[in-house]
């Protein structure tokens, strides 16, 4: 019977040494294959006597037990070695900027947006933002928008099952409870824009599932639809770059409005084209109106003591009208092709702040 110190030295030395899985295996069967080494000294044991038995039965068992746990703990470290090389060798800096071909540019949405929310910082306006999937009190409720309201049928609102109270959680199908929320965490005055993402279960040319919207909130003492017409105006003539505009206020209603109305602009079509501030013809482009007193004690503020105007805007609609896009499913279909024709250079500036340099 070989010295098992020694035979135990000499095959840890072998595993140790071993540097890819095919010789580790190799290894292994070499000692405790069937013929292995190992496995041929324990057969040895059954000619031994008791005395010798009971000697070097426990001692092979132990060689055996921690040569198995080498070869176990070898494969893992070369494992994790192979690991930490390919994931050296894959490496990619996602900072870079990828082929030219697969390039993106600034989506006209975004663009829109931040040149939207650029006119209003100059005028004063904070950027407020909630979630998305809201809770019916701050996307209806606290709007006036009380259940079986038909108003809720307007909205075709997608809901989430109900919870285990019975309360139903929706896409938020406007951007008005996040008015709501800033109202109710922060006392007056207010003067907030929402811009973001709404939800509404309508698919066709002129609607898509998920829109884009930015509502204004203005609460302060004394605030009357002036202001409102006046803030209009400036952002119209900064949005569209133009030096004069028309408006028509039609009279509408919207639960969390009162009085509301629809607002047109002065436009000129000719030639299939829109030119936008002037002309003999009208252009949709908002609805607005001064906040419902409702509203306001729904939020805790005194109708008495504080007034305020809000309105809203289509951000995929008016991104069409000031960039000639002609279908807005095109928005959504994430066609590079398209975004190479219409997108905007990184980086590049939101027209109020290059005006006068
Ligand atoms: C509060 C109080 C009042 C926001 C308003 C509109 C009128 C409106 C539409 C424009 C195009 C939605 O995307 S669209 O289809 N919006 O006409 N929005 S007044 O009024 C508010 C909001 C919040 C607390």
């Amino acid at each position: 019977m070989e010295d098992l110190q020694v035979l135990e030295q000499e095959l840890t030395a072998t595993v140790n040494a071993a540097n890819d899985l095919n010789s580790l295996e190799d290894i292994r069967v070499a000692a405790l294959g069937k013929k292995g080494r190992v496995s041929l000294m324990m057969r040895e044991l059954g000619k031994m006597t008791p005395e010798q038995r009971q000697e070097f039965g426990p001692a092979l068992n132990g060689l055996k037990t921690r040569l198995l746990d080498r070869i176990a703990d070898r494969k893992n470290e070369m494992e994790a070695a192979a690991l930490d090389a390919r994931l050296q060798a894959e490496k990619i800096d996602i900072t870079l900027p990828g082929p030219a071909e697969v390039q993106g540019s600034i989506h006209p949405i975004s663009q829109v947006i931040d040149e939207v929310t650029e006119i209003f910082a100059e005028m004063g306006f904070a950027v407020a933002e909630g979630p998305d999937i809201e809770e019916d009190f701050y996307n209806f409720t606290a709007l006036n928008i009380p259940a079986e309201h038909p108003a809720r049928q307007m909205h075709d609102t997608f809901y989430f099952p109900e919870d285990e109270d019975g309360n139903r959680k929706v896409l938020r199908t406007h951007t008005s409870p996040v008015q709501i929320r800033t109202m109710m965490s922060s006392p007056p005055p207010h003067r907030i824009i929402a811009p973001g993402r709404t939800f509404r279960c309508d698919s066709d040319a002129t609607h898509t599932p998920m829109f884009h919207q930015v509502e204004a909130l203005v609460i302060d003492k004394d605030i009357h639809m002036g202001h409102l017409k006046g803030t209009l105006e400036a952002f119209i003539k900064a949005f569209f770059e133009v030096n004069n505009v028309t408006m028509r206020f039609r009279p509408s209603y919207f639960p969390f409005t009162e009085p509301s109305a629809e607002v047109d602009i002065g436009c000129d079509f000719k030639a299939g084209e829109i030119k936008i501030g002037e002309g003999d013809d009208w252009l949709e482009i908002l609805g607005c109106g001064m906040v419902n007193p409702r509203v306001l004690e729904n939020v805790g503020i005194d109708p008495n003591e504080y007034q305020g105007f809000a309105f809203g805007v289509g951000i995929d609609r008016i991104a069409m009208l000031k960039y000639g896009i002609p279908d807005l499913r095109a928005f959504f279909d994430a066609d590079l092709r398209w975004l190479k024709h219409y997108g905007f250079a990184a980086l590049d500036i939101p027209t109020l702040s290059t005006r006068g340099v």
